[in-house]
């Protein structure tokens, strides 16, 4: 059997899952959506998840036309339906098929598309060893542009730092915000680890408000890891012992080269490896 699609409320072989050329998520960008594990058929942080998928909508105007209930039922069928136990969702709201021009009032009801499926961003071993990412020369969106914290359909600007970072080599970059504040990575999360206290930048320095992160944030408390919101500048990249990426794709994914500078030992640092371990380990209890 192919892949089924969920398009509002009717399933779809994975070839014919399609949408109008004239939906507006295609010709303006104009949508949100979230990215969702599941693991031992459960959804991981299903409630996070679908508060900031509503949250990012109400933000941009756009009425979801299913509850959040609704919504989560739907991606359990589609788990099923597939006979998933380990898989990655993505969830997508588009504002719909409306007319040429930008005016959402033409398009008379938001799309939701799910998708269930598997990725795999980064291979085994930069888990185990680490990996080497950029900063990079594109900035994270001015949040009276769009704001960083609204996870929409518009992704250009993080595109085109991947597209620097796997041109210098790297399979990830760091963003700074406008202010030149390091605010995250292009899909995922940073924290940094200096004398013992684990660092990740607020949200109000241009980061997403990761459900991974999060997730790490709580289990830095449960561990008794000394962790802090604060302001990162590049040089505290330079000068940090450990460094992590977070995000529902990559997960927690240790990182040891930062602009060709070592960080620290140059493998995972000993709270990294706790973490990832702790990460590991609460993804496990909760499939029960
Ligand atoms: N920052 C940005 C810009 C993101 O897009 C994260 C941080 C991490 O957030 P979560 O909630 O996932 O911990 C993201 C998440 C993909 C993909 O297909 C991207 C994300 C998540 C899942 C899949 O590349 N981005």
């Amino acid at each position: 059997m192919s892949l089924q699609v969920w398009i509002d409320g009717q399933y779809f072989n994975k070839e014919d899952a399609k949408i109008s050329v004239f939906d507006h998520g295609l010709l303006y960008g104009d949508g949100v959506f979230e990215g969702i594990r599941v693991y031992s058929g459960k959804i991981f942080e299903c409630k996070a998840h679908l508060q900031r998928l509503y949250d990012s909508a109400k933000a941009i105007r756009l009425t979801i036309p299913y509850t959040p209930d609704e919504l989560e039922k739907a991606i359990q069928e589609t788990i099923r339906i597939n006979r998933f136990e380990d898989c990655y969702i993505r969830l997508v709201v588009t504002r719909g098929t409306g007319t040429l021009g930008l005016d959402p009032n033409r398009c008379p009801r938001a799309s939701v598309i799910i998708i269930a499926d598997s990725i795999r961003l980064y291979p085994q071993e930069m888990y185990e060893k680490g990996m080497s990412v950029i900063t990079s020369s594109v900035m994270r969106n001015h949040p009276n542009a769009l704001s960083p914290r609204i996870k929409s359909l518009n992704y250009l600007n993080n595109i085109l730092a991947k597209i620097e970072a796997i041109d210098a080599g790297v399979p990830e970059a760091i963003m700074l915000n406008p202010e030149g504040y390091v605010a995250e990575c292009t899909s995922d999360n940073i924290f940094i680890i200096r004398r013992g206290v684990v660092y990740t930048p607020p949200v109000s320095d241009g980061a997403l408000e990761g459900v991974t992160r999060s997730v790490i944030m709580n289990l830095c408390q449960s561990s008794f890891i000394p962790i802090q919101e604060k302001r990162i500048e590049r040089h505290d990249l330079y000068i940090a012992d450990e460094c992590f990426l977070t995000g529902t794709a990559a997960e927690v994914i240790p990182v040891t080269r930062i602009d060709g500078r070592q960080v620290g030992s140059g493998k995972p640092g000993p709270i990294t490896q706790k973490l990832l371990e702790a990460f590991h380990k609460f993804v496990r209890l909760i499939e029960n």
